[in-house]
């Protein structure tokens, strides 16, 4: 079993609705277990201003698929979402990323493993942070410290 953590954000239609549904759905994936749900933070935009808040959250995951299967069940549930792909950082109705898997460092085409910008982004930190305080991000370092440098970022925890 490998511990993997999956980012989730959604800013279009209902997007509380959409992080919801999609935990339940992971929770459904084969060959996995749920082990927990952060909480739901609403946030800034990074990237492409130009968009509506974000509602982001991290969900922890047991399981026995390989990285790439695991992703490609997440894209199956984007699909299912309607997630439509126009441009870099557009408006999403669901956005699953593979996080971290386990301890690997993984550089293959459509997959960087740890996430290469998630160091960066409080939208990821805070609710990984809320999870498990005493993370280390592979090759980075403890995530608690990479978020306290994020403070500048507007994210706020709704629920
Ligand atoms: N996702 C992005 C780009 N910008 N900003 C916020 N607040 N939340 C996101 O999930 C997000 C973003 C690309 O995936
Ligand atoms: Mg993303
Ligand atoms: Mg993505």
């Amino acid at each position: 079993m490998t511990l993997a953590y999956v980012g989730i954000g959604s800013n279009l239609e209902d997007p509380r609705a959409h992080i919801l549904r999609a935990f339940d759905e992971l929770a459904r994936l084969p060959e996995t277990t749920l082990t927990a749900r952060s909480s739901l933070y609403r946030t800034a935009p990074v990237g492409h201003a130009a968009q509506p808040h974000f509602i982001n959250a991290v969900a922890a995951l047991d399981t026995r698929l390989s990285a790439q299967a695991l992703l490609a069940e997440l894209q199956g549930v984007e699909a299912s979402h309607g997630r439509q792909r126009s441009f870099p950082n557009a408006p999403r109705t669901l956005d699953l990323d593979v996080l971290l898997y386990g301890a690997a460092q993984i550089d293959q085409p459509g997959l960087t493993v740890p996430h290469p910008r998630m160091h960066e982004r409080a939208f990821v930190l805070a609710p990984l942070v809320e999870l498990a305080p005493k993370l280390e991000i592979p090759g980075i370092g403890p995530a608690s410290a990479r978020l306290a440098q994020c403070a500048a970022q507007d994210v706020e925890r709704i629920a």
